[in-house]
């Protein structure tokens, strides 16, 4: 089976911007995973295809990105039992609270567990990601404990001018 355990995936190429920051995140945290643009509008029998086989092919955490009519983080999560980390990508005509209310207004039966809308969603899925993996990996654990306290360690106790 693939040591690949993370997918992320996007509706296009313009929510990069966006997803890249889970990558970055796992990258830090040397966490494998791979990335694919599955569009629910444009390609999906793509995103048929990919949930049909995440479980087989290893996936333990997928992370979904869109905008707009964002469908793919719950079309995923309907297909397969892979938990999915839905991130909002930021929309020009309505800020991405169009990308929010459609991930995260799931019916009873198939979760997506949304993040917060653009770049802080999409690294905060990575780190999401990483803390599920790490409940069966110490070494992560043991690497997702230092980052968390690098960060605290990164906030000045005072403002100051700038
Ligand atoms: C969605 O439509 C994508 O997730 C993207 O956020 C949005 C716009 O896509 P493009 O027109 O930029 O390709 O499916």
């Amino acid at each position: 089976m693939s040591e690949i355990k993370v997918g992320i995936i996007m509706g296009s190429q313009s929510d990069w911007p966006t997803m890249k920051g889970a990558a970055e995140i796992l990258d830090e945290l040397g966490v494998a995973y791979e990335t694919k643009i599955v569009s629910a509008h444009r390609t999906p029998d793509r995103l048929w295809e990919y949930g049909k086989t995440a479980v087989q092919r290893g996936l333990q955490v997928i992370i979904a990105g869109a905008g707009g009519a964002a469908h793919l983080p719950g079309m995923m999560a309907s297909k397969t039992r892979v938990p999915v980390i839905g991130v909002p990508v930021q929309t020009r005509a309505l800020s991405g609270v169009d990308s929010l209310y459609s991930i995260v207004q799931m019916p009873k039966g198939f979760p997506v567990a949304t993040m917060a809308i653009g770049s802080a969603g999409g690294a905060n899925a990575g780190l999401m990601a990483a803390a599920i993996l790490a409940l069966q990996d110490s070494a992560l654990a043991d690497r997702l404990e230092v980052w968390r306290a690098a960060l605290s360690d990164s906030i000045p106790e005072e403002p100051r001018d700038e």
